[in-house]
């Protein structure tokens, strides 16, 4: 099959395009390099050593993978060219990585917002756009989030794959039943762009027969996969820091050097988490397994299991011996919450679960030791605060 990943650079892309080129897929790697940009304005960078992109596709075929391309191109504001792309390449598949993703980037100012909000609905739109503009039948695979059902409380009933099931009470007393779109209840800017790219999709399904597949991804943590291992120039990121880091690779890179885990609050707030090998695999499966032509969008909840932020802090202090630290929480959110998830799709597509508990969580812990003097302090708390009195807070803890 032939397959454009957008934002094959990325954190998650880079695993995913190499697995698919070592699964015999034609693999063209669409990025604008956004993401190492955004590692310069922030002065910060992934605590693994990263190659470029084209030592990273030389090592790759240096080690006998399948060749994979590459074109530097903005989704968001390259329109013309990306129709173009689509006519020259006529692609089976689209894999859609190319978004802004980080929640605290996208409530660091007015200006980071506007950006996420820009880059992430404008990039999707334009992918849809041209895909109706090319004429042609390409299927799209798209990384949503967890995070458009939201995470106050879901009074313990299980969050279905994107869709639920309601009963609507009609002035004569009887009712109809109907499937809709769960409803969205995004917790930052970040997260509203995508229940955003969930409207988009569902529109241009219904009016163009565009086939798509949405994926609810959890956070994901570590950091290699099989084919990212087989070189160091095909190495990974690893984001730590307190903009770009997730909560659990965060975790276990501080237990690593000695920094005392950062917990928001209570670390009462759970959350859906994948390993990075999952991901890849699911993307994989997601994309052999399409929508037939006329089928509504197709939601699956991409995560293997939940966690309690706090009870996360406990493994790994158990596993390494680390500090916790109860920090004022930057974030508006729950101070706790209920999170059970229907993931049977990927499940019954064959998916095998990694769980915390497979002996994952020291191999992390041992690829940040290795790295460690990589490692800028100064920039693991997280100071993106979701109000103004929120950064009070965040600011007097500091002082
Ligand atoms: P990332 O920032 O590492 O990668 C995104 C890639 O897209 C980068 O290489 C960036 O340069 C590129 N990009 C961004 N805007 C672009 C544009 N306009 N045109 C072309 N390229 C562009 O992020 P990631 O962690 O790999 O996440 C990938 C996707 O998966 C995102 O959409 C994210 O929302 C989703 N996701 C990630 C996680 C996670 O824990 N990392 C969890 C759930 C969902
Ligand atoms: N948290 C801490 N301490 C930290 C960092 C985070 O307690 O040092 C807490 C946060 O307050 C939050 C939770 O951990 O309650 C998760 O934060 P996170 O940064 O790990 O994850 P999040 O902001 O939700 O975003 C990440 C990815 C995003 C993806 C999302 C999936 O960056 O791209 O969409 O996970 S999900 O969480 O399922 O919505």
């Amino acid at each position: 099959m032939k397959v454009l990943v957008l934002g094959g650079d990325g954190f998650c892309g880079w695993p995913c395009a190499v697995n698919l080129a070592d699964h015999g897929h034609d693999v063209l790697i669409v990025d604008n390099l956004s993401r190492r940009k955004i590692d310069i304005d922030l002065e910060v960078e992934s605590l693994t050593p990263i190659a470029s992109i084209s030592e990273r596709l030389r090592a790759w075929q240096q080690v006998g993978g399948r060749p994979i391309r590459f074109q530097l191109l903005d989704i968001a504001h390259q329109y013309d060219r990306l129709v173009t792309l689509f006519r020259e390449e006529r692609p089976d598949a689209v894999v859609h990585f190319a978004e802004q993703r980080a929640a605290p980037y996208s409530m660091k100012s007015s200006t980071t917002k506007r950006y996420t909000v820009d880059n992430n609905v404008n990039g999707t739109h334009n992918l849809l756009c041209a895909i109706v503009e090319s004429g042609l039948d390409i299927h799209i695979v798209h990384l949503g989030t967890m995070g458009v059902y939201g995470y106050g409380s879901h009074r313990g009933a299980t969050i279905p794959e994107g869709y639920l099931t309601v009963e609507v009470p009609q002035p004569d007393g009887s009712r109809f039943v109907e499937k809709i779109l769960h409803p969205s209840d995004p917790g930052s800017v970040y997260h509203m762009t995508k229940t955003l790219d969930q409207l988009l999709f569902h529109y241009y399904n219904k009016n163009d027969a565009i086939r798509i597949t949405d994926l609810h991804q959890g956070i994901v943590w570590g950091t290699n996969t099989e084919q990212t291992s087989r070189d160091p120039r095909l190495t990974n990121r690893f984001d730590y820091d307190g903009d770009y880091g997730t909560v659990l690779n965060r975790f276990l890179m501080q237990a690593a050097i000695g920094y005392p885990l950062t917990v928001h609050g209570t670390g009462g707030q759970t959350r859906a988490f994948i390993h990075i090998r999952d991901s890849v695999r699911c993307v994989q499966l997601a994309l052999e397994n399409p929508p037939a032509t006329g089928e509504k969008v197709k939601i699956f909840n991409q995560m293997t299991e939940s966690h309690q932020v706090g009870e996360l802090a406990q493994k790994v202090a158990a596993l390494t011996g680390a500090e916790i630290n109860h920090l004022p929480n930057p974030r508006k959110e729950a101070i706790e919450n209920d999170l059970i998830v229907d993931n049977r799709c990927f499940i019954e597509l064959g998916l095998k679960p990694t769980t915390l508990d497979d002996g994952l969580m020291s191999e992390v812990v041992d690829v940040a030791r290795r790295w460690a003097d990589r490692c800028d302090r100064s920039r693991i708390p997280c100071v993106s605060a979701w109000t103004a009195s929120q950064a009070q807070a965040i600011e007097a803890g500091a002082r």
